[in-house]
């Protein structure tokens, strides 16, 4: 079993609470169990999760947004 661990990253392109929603979706469909934060006016995404923070990076730029880590 992994461990959760606190994934922080900065999106770019999130440009209304749509796009959050979106991002949120795709953080849990990689763990349902993640607690996600994300501040929409910076960009910066905070996760509580089991999902590595190279699997959210992948799966966030996969749906056209541009992840990084924070
Ligand atoms: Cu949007």
């Amino acid at each position: 079993m992994t461990q959760a661990s606190n994934v922080k990253l900065t999106v770019k392109g999130m440009t209304c609470q749509g796009c959050v929603n979106s991002v949120t979706r795709i953080v849990k469909r990689a763990d349902p169990e993640a607690a996600v934060a994300i501040d929409l006016p910076t960009g910066k995404l905070d996760a509580t999760t089991t999902a590595s923070a190279g699997t959210l990076i992948a799966a966030i730029n996969a749906a056209g947004y541009e992840a990084r880590a924070a």
